[in-house]
């Protein structure tokens, strides 16, 4: 069981800058404030805007301050404040977890159904072996049984890397440096699953370009091998997005969305970010579980994404 104490503090300093660019600076306008007039509405609407909120949400809470907070008439800046934490917390909220067959704020399988399979895509660099890495460790602490298959045969150096995660978590590792076709690498992950019934294969893949429709095709080939040899689709798929690239994220996860049905995101590099305001953004738009966030290198820095937890470590002093 996870210490709550202890994940909020840490979420907080992760967070900080994130936290800097939004209440901070809503804080250092508000404070001293008396009317909520248009050039404060004004200011609060650049505030939220530069902090990747987007569009959408910024003009959204513009219209409920509007609403609840009489222009021109005096008010206390806690009120502005709270609205907005309010409102955000309702969209992220949206993209609660769905049904699935992990409780991730355990690490643990809610079935007996095996071997379970996670799939891991995104573009370059995203961060997808690092958070892969992070999962298999989380798994195995609990005792699980971890496979990580090296399906990334794209990069020179990814087996190395993986490798070392693999051994950082004290799981096995399938690769074959025979074979650049990923495919084939699944299939001997599944196989050596299904023989020696282990409970998770976590598979890695290249990054690739969400416009390169020939690199798209080849991940829809894992998901359909995957398909055949175990009959079921892949338990998750998620999409890795580095939460640094802002806007862009939204392009991806659109993109991806089109090839492959991919049932959660992970958000990394939330750490050292005053971009992460794009979380909101994101839920709102795809309506898609946010299941992890990145927020360090280390192999702890993986945290099971939970609403309530996130709006208090931007928003609590
Ligand atoms: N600060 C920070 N760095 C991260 C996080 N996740 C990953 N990284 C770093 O991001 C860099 C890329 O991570 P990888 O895991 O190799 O990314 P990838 O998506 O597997 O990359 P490719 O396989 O080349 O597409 C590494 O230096 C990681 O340490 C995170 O949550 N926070
Ligand atoms: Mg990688």
């Amino acid at each position: 069981m996870k210490n709550l104490f202890n994940t909020l503090e840490k979420l907080k300093n992760k967070l900080v800058k994130t936290k800097d660019n939004l209440l901070g600076r809503l804080n250092i306008l508000l404070k001293g404030k008396t009317k909520l007039d248009d050039t404060v509405l004004e200011e609060i609407r650049e505030i939220l805007y530069l902090s990747d909120i987007g569009y959408d949400i910024t003009e959204l809470i513009i219209q409920k301050l509007k609403e609840n907070i009489k222009v021109n008439l005096e008010f206390k800046y806690e009120e502005v404040i709270n609205l907005v934490k309010h409102e955000l917390l309702l969209i992220l909220e949206k993209g609660e977890r769905h049904n699935s067959c992990f409780d991730y704020n355990n690490f643990k399988i809610l079935d007996e159904n095996r071997p379970k399979i996670i799939v891991i895509v995104g573009v370059n660099g995203t961060g997808k072996t690092t958070s892969l890495g992070k999962i298999a460790y989380n798994f195995k602490e609990n005792n699980y049984h971890v496979l990580i298959a090296a399906a990334d045969t794209f990069r020179a150096a990814a087996n190395e890397q993986l490798t070392v995660w693999a051994k950082r978590a004290s799981v096995e590792i399938i690769e074959n440096k025979n074979t650049k076709d990923p495919g084939a690498i699944v299939y001997e992950a599944l196989d050596k699953a299904i023989k020696n019934h282990l409970d998770v294969v976590l598979i890695d893949t290249a990054g690739r370009l969400h416009t390169k429709t020939d690199l798209m095709n080849e991940l829809n080939k894992i998901i359909r091998i995957i398909e055949k040899k175990l009959n079921k689709k892949p338990d998750e798929i998620f999409l890795v997005i580095d939460a640094t690239t802002g806007q862009n994220a939204v392009v991806q996860i659109e993109n991806f969305l089109k090839y492959i049905p991919l049932t959660g995101l992970i958000l990394t590099k939330m750490d050292g970010t005053a971009k992460g305001g794009v979380i909101f953004q994101i839920v709102d738009k795809f309506k898609i579980p946010v299941k992890f966030i990145g927020i360090g290198e280390g192999i702890e820095d993986l945290q099971p994404f939970d609403s309530n937890e996130f709006i208090n470590a931007i928003f609590e002093n």
